[in-house]
């Protein structure tokens, strides 16, 4: 593990003009043949070698422009192949032999039931030849696949097939051209025994794609949803973005051992098979939304990533931070966008926000690294998004566009940094560059969440609001002095009744132009200073009112909010803020400080055997609040009204508290939520009484809509009637018209331990045990049952036959459940849960670092528990970290120790 930094960027010594590939795929191995054609780059030094990355690799033979290269002529640095003798062009050939069975990290080409895949980004492609395998060396690429005619009658690679026949001896081979110039993480390899849904799309430019999607036979049937997903992208991303697609045909593998979601391959993206099959009996509604974002990301990252690619893996966030924002806006698109918006939101501060104030902490643009893929995180990705959002909001939707068109064209083929983004942002704009880029950049190369404080003046002689607003960074580690950030602050004033208006003095000092005036009832400011001052006057608001100030509409930038609003104030917000977001993001505001509260006031031990929370605990202003509205909201809006009754995380409120006692926090929580359900008993009955959940599946805003009603009237009734909530999941379970009503029925059996849970568990088993995605639920229901015996079910399920340790998706499901989504049993005082991840990731790490290394993040949250707990995990860091790891999860565990 040797750390790399971004200050130290050079050009490669040489570029490649073409690369042809052979892979045969043999018995018990592969063979690769490689014919590459390199050129010196300009910029290279004239004597710097020819230098390769290989790892792995058996070599049988390397070539010279023809001439075979004998040992002394070339040697091994690390994993890097270096040749002094190049000249200044010239061909190389080569042969190596690779083991695709044995390969269990699931990087390079490796072998599943059958199923030969490849993996490359970020480095995987040196597992399978010799290369220049990074990302600012782009070549056209030719790639014969040979095989076994009866095992893999599917050959599979990028780009459009040019040539297939049969050879002797039973096999057969495809010749694949991809046209496209493309870095080595962009090559895909599919070989096996595949059925294919095919389907056509007309582009824009009236050019035909045939769209394949390739599955294992009998899951044939779960594609319809991806298709669809994929058409819809297609064209979004023509109206939206002017993108439009540039091969004659796009491919979609799904394949079972798959270490994340989905890779973007050019013209042939390998899915996970959880992102791609969806089907109304196996799959629920969260796991159809998955598929559309998952396959829309993937088709998105076709402009966003691939004809315009990073010079570096230190631009990632590049690809991913801007292909996530357009996948979230695809998303808003499809069903409701306040909605979309604050699930976006709820994860970005449970998981990116603890990430950032952690350990793990980098800035979206890291500026080193030991293993790259441990950078693939919620920072890159999540808070990546969240900057291009903000530069969205700060230059209005055409000017984005406007933005997005110079970038695309003026990269296209190139592989491009953060500052290649700004720089086309700001020009298409008019923006002076030398204060624009620089700015902008503050967000990319600053690790930590900032905070902004706001403090409001209301001066009602002259109905004038003055608002100053502060900003603060954390100083982090190699961080002293974070800069001012541009930060952009929507805002709205509420009165008794609703929205305000207002005047907003016109230009303020300090900001760009065009940020900062009225649009009626919603204000755009940026704040762009360490502390500025806004004044809003002739604001409507009838006499004797004050008006309520509404910050940080939609969240219009990744910040902590540091605003002294009282309860009242943030119960009108629930009320009468126009903006959903923010109905919504004051409803959590209420929660957490009563959830706060009841921590503090709940002895240590509680929820663990220790005293137990209030019983019946006092209506709070929340429930107050939400027993005026929720009923008619459930009406008008359900899908809000389902968010409005879905409490703060315990990952976010364990931000917002000293030390985290993760079950007494949850009986804080548990505590308010069944506050807040008490009025809305009678509610919860009627919705439970119109039976939507049972009606025929319907992939459609408002069906979807109305079974998550259905359900979260039923997650109530579970916490206040439970023996009532029983027998209706009982009877969903025994009509279950489709996965998602027998998911929720199983789980909130199981979760809340009600009558019939075990039974229920059992018959889902016997029902399912041969769909493995499914079967995933039934192992992940078991694991995130939120108490403290669920340690005991996770060890169970690891001993059980249908664990298969190999697979990624089922190891997450019993591993990532604990350790990141059960609280409750992972911090179980007796150490039992930290015991349990830190042997599985020594086990997981000798066969897939990547897995064991993402895993290792549940440890991540440390400093944040009490003396106690903090001492039973530093054990185990250091019991793991004095032991053999892999690259990857060394990386990861020293910097959680620190
Ligand atoms: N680009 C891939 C992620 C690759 C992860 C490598 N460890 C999927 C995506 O973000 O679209
Ligand atoms: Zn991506």
């Amino acid at each position: 593990g040797r750390k790399v930094y971004l200050k130290d960027y050079t050009v490669p010594n040489f570029r490649v003009l073409a690369t042809e590939l052979t892979v045969e795929l043999l018995a018990d191995c592969a063979e690769v043949g490689a014919r590459l054609t390199f050129s010196r780059h300009p910029e290279a030094p004239a004597d710097a070698p020819l230098v390769l990355s290989g790892a792995g690799l058996e070599l049988l033979s390397l070539a010279w422009n023809g001439r075979a290269l004998a040992d002394g002529e070339w040697h091994w640095a690390d994993e890097q192949w270096v040749f002094p003798g190049a000249g200044d062009e010239g061909v190389l050939e080569t042969r190596v032999r690779i083991r695709p069975d044995a390969n269990l990290a699931l990087e390079g080409l490796y072998r599943s039931h059958g199923l030969y895949c490849t993996q490359c980004e970020a480095e995987g492609f040196r597992k399978i030849t010799l290369y220049p395998d990074r990302p600012d060396v782009l070549a056209p690429f030719r790639v014969t696949v040979i095989g076994d005619k009866a095992s893999c009658p599917v050959l599979l690679a990028n780009g459009n097939c040019v040539a297939r026949g049969d050879l002797e001896g039973g096999r057969h081979f495809a010749t694949w051209e991809d046209p496209h110039p493309k870095p080595s993480y962009l090559f895909a390899l599919v070989a096996g025994d595949l059925a294919c849904l095919e389907d056509r799309f007309v582009t824009a430019s009236g050019r035909e794609v045939v769209l394949q999607i390739f599955t294992a036979p009998e899951d044939q049937d779960k594609c319809r949803h991806a298709m669809d997903s994929l058409k819809a992208s297609m064209r979004w991303d023509e109206e939206k973005y002017g993108c439009e697609y540039d091969l004659d045909i796009y491919m979609i593998v799904a394949v079972s051992h798959f270490n994340m979601g989905a890779m973007e391959n050019k013209g042939l993206n390998v899915f996970n098979t959880s992102c791609v099959l969806a089907h109304p009996a196996t799959t629920t509604d969260a796991g159809f939304q998955r598929v559309e974002s998952v396959v829309a990301h993937e088709y998105f990252h076709n402009w966003s990533g691939n004809r315009v690619t990073c010079r570096d893996w230190f631009q990632l966030c590049l690809k991913e931070g801007f292909t996530v924002f357009r996948d979230q806006q695809f998303s808003a698109d499809q069903l409701s966008a306040a909605v979309q918006r604050l699930e976006d939101v709820a994860f970005l501060r449970t998981h990116q926000f603890a990430e950032d104030a952690g350990p793990l902490a980098h800035p979206v643009r890291p500026e080193s690294f030991v293993e790259i893929n441990n950078f693939y995180t919620l920072t890159v990705y999540e808070k990546g998004a969240e900057i291009a959002r903000m530069l969205h909001t700060v230059l209005g939707a055409e000017g984005f566009r406007r933005g997005t068109d110079r970038y695309f064209a003026d990269n296209d083929g190139r592989a491009a940094t953060v500052e290649d983004f700004l720089d086309a942002l700001g020009a298409a704009n008019d923006r002076d560059l030398v204060d624009w880029t620089p700015r902008w950049l503050r967000w990319y190369r600053q690790p930590g969440t900032p905070t902004v404080r706001a403090q409001v003046d209301w001066r009602a002689d002259r109905r004038e609001l003055v608002l100053t607003l502060s900003q603060s960074q954390p100083a982090l580690a190699g961080h002293p002095q974070p800069e001012p950030l541009p930060v952009p602050v929507r805002v709205g004033l509420v009165g008794a009744e609703g929205e305000l208006t207002a005047r907003l003095a016109a230009r303020q000092e300090g900001t760009p132009d065009g940020t900062n005036e009225a649009t009626g009832r919603d204000f755009l400011l940026l704040l762009s200073e360490r502390e500025q001052q806004w004044t809003f006057s002739e604001v409507a608001v009838a006499a004797g009112d004050v008006p309520v100030l509404s910050l940080f509409r939609d969240f219009s930038a990744p910040v902590n909010i540091d605003y002294a609003c009282d309860d009242a104030d943030l119960a009108r917000l629930v009320r009468h803020d126009g903006n959903g977001f923010n109905r919504w993001a004051a409803a959590q505001t209420l929660a957490t400080r009563e959830i706060l509260a009841r921590y503090a006031a709940l002895a240590a031990g509680a929820g663990e055997g220790g005293p137990a929370a209030d019983a019946d605990p006092a209506p709070g202003v929340l429930a107050d609040a939400l027993a005026g509205i929720w009923p008619a909201l459930a009406d008008s809006d359900p899908a809000l009204a389902v968010k409005l009754l879905e409490l703060p995380s315990l990952g976010y409120l364990a931000e917002q508290v000293d030390v985290y006692d993760p079950p007494r926090l949850h009986a804080a929580r548990e505590a308010v939520l069944a506050a807040v359900l008490q009025p809305l008993l009678a509610t919860l009955r009627d919705i439970l009484a119109r039976g939507d959940m049972l009606r025929p599946y319907h992939y459609a805003a408002d069906d979807i809509a109305a079974r998550a009603l259905a359900r979260t009237a039923l997650d109530g009734l579970a916490l206040l009637a439970p023996d009532e909530a029983a027998g209706i999941a009982a009877e969903w379970l025994a009509t279950s018209p489709h996965m998602t009503a027998e998911q929720s029925a199983l789980t909130l059996l199981v979760h809340h331990r009600l009558a019939g849970a075990d039974a229920a568990l059992q018959r889902f088993h016997q029902r399912w045990r041969h769909e493995a995605l499914v079967l995933d639920q039934w192992f992940a229901t078991q694991a995130s049952r939120p108490a403290a015996d669920a340690v005991e079910a996770a060890q169970a399920l690891l001993a059980h036959p249908d664990f298969d340790a190999t697979v990624p998706n089922r190891v997450r499901a019993v591993l990532t459940q604990l350790g990141m989504n059960n609280p409750v049993a992972f911090h179980r005082a007796d150490g039992s849960g930290y015991a349990l991840l830190a042997a599985q990731i020594r086990e997981i790490d000798a066969r897939n670092p990547q897995l064991a290394s993402r895993l290792s993040g549940v440890f991540g949250i440390w400093r944040k528990l009490d003396a106690a707990r903090q001492t039973l995990v530093r054990g185990h860091l250091d019991a793991l970290l004095a032991g053999t790891l892999s690259p990857d999860v060394r990386e990861t565990l020293s910097r959680i120790r620190g």
